[in-house]
């Protein structure tokens, strides 16, 4: 006989040996089957209950672990992040180039300005040291003689032309400082007998010494001024005192 047969009966029997009320009332409680003592023939069982609820997560297994495995593919990547936090402040900058251009005007209109000064001061210098008079010629010589040729290289270079009297005060303005005979501004170059200034134009004035111009020997285009202030002509190609004349 199987267990579940034989329960009943065995409530039974306990239910007869109570002497008093409570005793089996309590009886009846944890029994829930209350006929007694009428055999029956046990029914089929019932089906199976519902799952019950999920037990807890078991400790680890005690398996040997295996090896690690490859990393697996990358992933995607991730969202933008938020912007950072501002940087530090910069460096000042250069003066920009305008600045630095206007800088450059002004310190060179200070120099021009400082140069300015020192050229008037020289000219003064310069003009006392030689007795140049206000709204006279300025008459310059190196003391050296040559052609004269090399006499008007000389006085171009110089931004200057031969010198040339154009009236007896000029004439005795050159003599007076002349120390030797020296070359005029004058030839007859163009047309043999015909002087002309160098930088142009027929003569005005002449101081011409007796007999003179002979256009003596092979011929004589030059202009000499003598120490006494008289003019002789004579060859270009001699050496005589190169002076120089400046405006007035
Ligand atoms: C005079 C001048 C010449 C030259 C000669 C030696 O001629 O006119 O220019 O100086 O003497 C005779
Ligand atoms: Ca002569």
């Amino acid at each position: 006989m199987s267990l579940f047969s034989s329960l009943p009966v065995l409530l039974c029997v306990m239910t007869v040996s109570f002497s008093n009320t409570k005793a089996i009332e309590d009886a009846q409680k944890t029994c829930p089957v209350v006929a007694c003592a009428i055999p029956v023939t046990n029914g089929t069982p019932g089906r199976d209950g519902r799952d019950g609820p999920k037990g807890e997560k078991g400790e680890p297994g005690q398996g040997l672990r295996g090896s690690q495995g490859p990393p697996g593919k990358m992933g995607p990547p991730g969202n933008i992040g938020n912007p950072g936090l501002p940087g530090p402040r910069g460096y000042k900058g250069d003066r920009g180039a305008s600045s630095v251009a206007e800088a450059k005007l002004a310190s060179l209109e200070g120099q021009i300005r400082n140069l300015r000064s020192e050229l008037d001061h020289v000219k003064k210098l310069q003009t006392f040291s030689l007795g140049k008079k206000s709204g006279k010629k300025l008459y310059v010589t190196n003391g050296e003689k040559m052609p004269f040729s090399s006499v008007k290289a000389l006085c171009t270079a110089l931004g200057a032309t031969v010198a040339t009297p154009k009236n007896a005060e000029e004439n005795k303005a050159i003599q007076d400082m002349a120390p030797d005979t020296a070359f005029l501004g004058i030839t007859d170059e163009v047309t043999e007998g015909q002087f002309m200034y160098v930088t142009g134009g027929r003569l005005g004035y002449s101081n011409w010494k007796k007999n003179e111009p002979n256009n003596h020997g092979s011929g004589e285009d030059c202009v000499l001024l003598l120490p006494d202030g008289l003019w002789n002509d004579i060859s270009c190609s001699s050496s005589f005192l190169a002076i120089c004349e400046f405006p007035a």
